[in-house]
């Protein structure tokens, strides 16, 4: 898989995707992440990426000529499954859409600045919004992180311990149950005697009742009917 994201800042980007599971992921060659500048792509000698809004108004808007040159350049290359523009606008990021990108071979994401980004980029060369959640963010930067981590370590082989993706939070829609490690007893509080039973069966069967106990009192909307199948 490769994600390629657009951003003016590739700064941004420097930290967070040499370290922990993205990295392993690119070292073993199952996804790569390309960090393109769009000012690279810019028409003007200033090297402009953005400009005053028509009709006026306070803030600065992302111009459609760097972005549709950056992207016809990269789809030269091959065709994506989909160009992402990140926006609270979207459709929000969840377990069910992490698994469908992480099918995926081509993706590519569109991080915005300032008021937003011409509309006709929007309407003509975006085939999908995907917020991360109802707030707003500056930039759509660390959505782009939070997106790529959500997806890229659910395609095979990333995760040495391919069952702990498995038991994620939301991966069956329920919340992870508790865990612990030594020691047994810190300060009067104490491991649950049956983790420490050596019973597989009972301690899976534990397990099983802690989830559903903390997904019905933290997160009831989590029970319901499955989704149908198709692009999430
Ligand atoms: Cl994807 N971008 C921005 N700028 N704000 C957001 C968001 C994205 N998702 C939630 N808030």
């Amino acid at each position: 898989m490769q994600i390629d994201i657009l951003t003016i800042f590739p700064e941004m980007f420097e930290g967070p995707f040499r370290h922990s599971i993205i990295k392993r992921a690119a070292d073993k060659g199952i996804a790569r992440i390309r960090i393109v500048n769009i000012r690279d792509f810019a028409t003007d000698r200033h090297r402009r990426v953005d400009d005053y809004p028509y009709g006026g108004g306070a803030g600065m808007v992302m111009m459609i000529e760097p972005i549709s040159r950056c992207i016809e350049h990269l789809k030269q290359e091959s065709e994506y499954d989909e160009i992402i523009y990140l926006s609270p606008d979207g459709d929000l990021l969840d377990q069910r859409m992490a698994n469908w990108y992480s099918t995926r071979e081509r993706i590519l994401l569109l991080c915005g600045h300032y008021k937003g980004i011409d509309e006709r980029i929007r309407e003509h060369i975006i085939t999908r919004e995907v917020s991360i959640g109802d707030y707003v963010l500056s930039g759509g930067e660390t959505a782009a992180m939070v997106f790529c981590d959500a997806v890229i370590r659910l395609v095979p082989g990333v995760l040495n311990d391919e069952t702990s993706a498995l038991s994620d939070s939301f991966q069956d829609n329920l919340l992870s149950p508790p865990v612990y490690t030594r020691p047994g007893d810190f300060r009067g509080m104490r491991v649950p005697d049956i983790l420490l039973s050596g019973n597989d069966r009972e301690i899976e069967e534990w397990r099983m009742q802690k989830a559903l106990e903390r997904t019905k009192a933290r997160r009831p909307l989590l029970f319901g009917p499955e989704p149908g199948e198709g692009n999430p």
